[in-house]
């Protein structure tokens, strides 16, 4: 199972707001390191399935709800131990165990590249449990809509991993810092090109994935940028009604003219020139949304209202899932 180095969160991470920005269940997402430990959080509900880590313990801290493990001793015996939350419970390596819950969250410590799923399991792996060494998880700073000074995490020409950004990325982490936003551009090591690679790599849900569209207003000749949801389409129409004229899809030549960026980069802020921008209201839906900084592997985070505000975007209803 191919193990994801990605980046790590550099500010605190408010475990609450890290829960709140994805659903799926059974499907750990990365929040921290601690050596070649991974911190995981997940979301618990329904059954797991049994599985064993053969040379790793595993702990796990409920944060949310209740969480159950089912054990297998090694003399043969059953044995469930209930969790409730603020308890901790460590299944010793090499111990069959089988999660399960009414509804609950959790945290875990594991070795990096620990599959979820384990060295082996029983049956078939149900639909809703994930196999998976963790998706890296990327969030604004804890307190980061607090009003006041504070230091700005977005640090032109250095990513959060360290490494240099990309000049694209580095003029949107620029813009943004600018702006005020305290977002942090990231540079994935996988692509994040389209909103489905966006969101894979990020670990979130498709409709977080803010989509930077260019059409063309036809009589005017004007770029128009909408920020819709990853998981809708805009409707043409709509859009010329808001509008006030015909718009079309713009070619990639006009897009790289007028924004300064290629196709799967465009970001929401940072153009060659000012940008006429619509946001779609179905991205206020969600308490976090990821966006292109640039380039087809860099993207950052924002609260879908401060997005609202470093655009000066209209809110409109322009699209159709
Ligand atoms: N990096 C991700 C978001 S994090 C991203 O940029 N997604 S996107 O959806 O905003 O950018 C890709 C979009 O560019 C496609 O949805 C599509 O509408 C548009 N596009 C792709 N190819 C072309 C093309 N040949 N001409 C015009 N538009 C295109």
């Amino acid at each position: 199972m191919p193990v994801n180095t990605g980046p790590v969160n550099t500010g605190p991470v408010n475990l609450g707001d890290a829960l709140a920005s994805f659903a799926d269940i059974y499907s750990p997402r990365i929040v921290g390191r601690v050596n070649d430990y991974d911190v995981r959080i997940a979301h618990a509900k329904g059954e797991h399935l049994w599985h064993v880590h053969e040379d790793t313990d595993e702990f796990f801290l409920v944060i949310e709800g209740r969480f159950d493990v089912s054990l297998r001793e090694p003399g043969g015996g059953e044995r469930t131990v209930v969790l409730q939350k603020g308890e901790m419970f460590v299944v010793p390596k090499g111990m069959e165990h089988k999660p399960s819950s009414p509804g609950g969250a959790i945290l875990m410590f594991e070795p990096r590249g620990t599959s979820s799923t384990g060295d082996r399991h029983e049956g078939e792996i149900p639909d809703h449990v994930e196999s998976t060494t963790g998706h890296y998880i990327s969030l604004p700073a804890a307190g980061a809509s607090m009003p006041g000074p504070g230091p700005s995490l977005v640090g032109a020409g250095a990513g959060a991993n360290g490494e240099g950004l990309s000049r694209a990325s580095s003029r949107v982490a620029e813009e943004l810092r600018r702006l005020g936003a305290t977002a942090e551009v990231r540079e994935m090591p996988e692509s994040t090109r389209t909103a489905t690679d966006a969101a894979a790599a990020v670990g979130c849900a498709v409709a977080q994935i803010v989509k930077s569209l260019v059409f063309r207003s036809v009589v005017s000749d004007e770029p128009v940028l909408v920020l819709v949801s990853g998981a809708d389409r805009v409707d043409e129409a709509l859009l010329a009604e808001v509008v006030g004229e015909a718009v079309e899809q713009a070619t990639g030549k006009f897009v790289r003219e007028r924004t300064g960026y290629a196709i799967g980069g465009v970001p929401p802020v940072g153009h060659a020139q000012p940008v006429v921008t619509y946001l779609d209201e179905h991205l206020l839906d969600h308490p976090l949304v990821w966006a292109a900084a640039g380039t087809p592997r860099a993207v950052f985070s924002i609260a879908p209202a401060d997005l609202v505000r470093i655009t000066s975007a209209r809110v409109v209803a322009v699209a159709t899932a």
